[in-house]
């Protein structure tokens, strides 16, 4: 532990015993995540945030108290909400010598964490826990939350800042892409319709997720039952198919996010039906314009992540983590294949959707 990046980040917090390990964690995209362990056998996640994707850290750390404490006051299970611990001066964070941005949380015990449902009924829990979650901040005042990543599911807003990555080519990467950039084209103008459904007022405003993977949820082990969702970073003000389509996108996949073989990628159907009939379970209240507008969350959550990846890999990988040269380039290329996908199953996913939400 001794000259690891967290050393100097975790004396700041209180703590239960003394750090006796700390290794990196979990499979996410953005933060550094560490498990840390105590000589009273206590664990912790500590997490240092990644700040040139949020640039608000203390407004960031402000949604993640408010919305915790709101959850944790409607459910009687204390692990049904992350529990974040302070720093030895009564802050949210920490900053490390080089400036960072560190938290840490009490980790889930009894818990699993999943990149892939094992059962369908894996699946339906994950449906749960994020249906749970937009119920339970129904009546959270969204007003008064930080934006941490402005315009995060603007669709033609990430259209723009492709088209800027295309042209400017930095890493002479363009010639490469030519049928992506092609396929992420040719659907600009429905990119844009959920953008214009929010911008109108057709759907209602709600305190969504943003991020809804699989691996940010977490099971009960030995009941397999959602207990909670984690990676509140974007919580934000937002719409209910977001937080539906980018389970979809990511859950109902049958294969992984950055497959190579794209053969494997389909969008399973009995996934989607499962995922909605558990959606609509755990988050009643939506109107049935929202529900509506399901299928069309999954589509375009899945093509404007699809735009990102493809963006990040021309603007040379500067944003997502990559453990390989064309990873990027490979994730873009399962969303798109998922995508179209997606567009030969449209109607039934739309038949599924209209069943589920008249109760049948
Ligand atoms: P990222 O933004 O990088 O995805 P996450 O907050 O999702 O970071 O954390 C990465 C992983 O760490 C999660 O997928 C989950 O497996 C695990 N994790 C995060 N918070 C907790 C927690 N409080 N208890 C147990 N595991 C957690
Ligand atoms: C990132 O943080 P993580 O790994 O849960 C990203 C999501 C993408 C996802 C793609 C803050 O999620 O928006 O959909 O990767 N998070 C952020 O796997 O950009
Ligand atoms: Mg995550």
């Amino acid at each position: 532990m001794e000259n690891a990046i967290y050393k100097n980040a975790i004396h700041h917090f209180v703590m239960d015993g003394e750090p006796v390990s700390c290794e990196p964690y979990g499979c996410g995209h953005i933060n550094h995540t560490f498990l840390l362990t105590t000589d009273t056998g206590k664990r912790y996640i500590l997490q240092m945030l990644n700040d040139s994707v949020f640039r608000d850290p203390e407004g960031l750390m402000q949604n993640v108290v408010a919305i915790t404490r709101h959850i944790a006051s409607k459910c009687s299970d204390p692990r049904g909400s992350l529990h974040l611990n302070p720093t030895v001066d009564g802050k949210l964070y920490a900053r490390g010598d080089k400036g960072n941005v560190w938290r840490l949380y009490d980790f889930v015990e009894g818990s699993i964490c999943l990149q892939a449902p094992e059962t369908p009924e894996d699946f339906y829990q994950s449906a749960i826990a994020f249906g749970t979650f937009q119920q339970q901040l129904a009546d959270f005042p969204a007003e008064t939350l930080h934006e941490t990543i402005p315009n995060f599911h603007n669709t033609p807003d990430r259209y723009r800042i492709f088209r800027e990555a295309l042209a400017a080519d930095v890493k002479g990467r363009a010639k490469e892409v030519g049928p992506e950039a092609d396929f992420v084209l040719a659907r600009e103008e429905e990119a844009g319709a959920l953008q214009r459904m929010r911008d109108s007022g057709e759907l209602p405003t709600r305190v969504t997720h943003n991020d809804t993977k699989l691996n940010n949820v977490m099971l009960d082990a030995v009941t397999r039952k959602a207990l909670c969702v984690v990676d509140l970073d974007t919580v934000m003000p937002g719409l209910a198919a977001y937080d539906f389509g980018d389970s979809i996108r990511f859950g109902a996949a049958t294969a992984a996010e950055d497959e190579k073989d794209l053969s494997k990628m389909e969008m399973s159907l009995t996934e989607y039906e499962t995922f909605t009939r558990g959606f609509l379970t755990a988050c009643p209240g939506l109107t049935e314009r929202e529900k509506q507008t399901l299928p069309l969350g999954a589509k375009l959550m899945t093509l404007e992540c699809g735009v990102r990846f493809l963006t990040d890999y021309l603007a040379g990988d500067v944003y997502f983590s990559i453990h390989r040269p064309e990873h990027n380039l490979d994730r873009a290329r399962t969303q798109f294949k998922l995508v179209a996908d997606m567009e030969k199953k449209w109607d039934e996913m739309n038949a599924i959707t209209a069943r589920l939400a008249r109760g049948e």
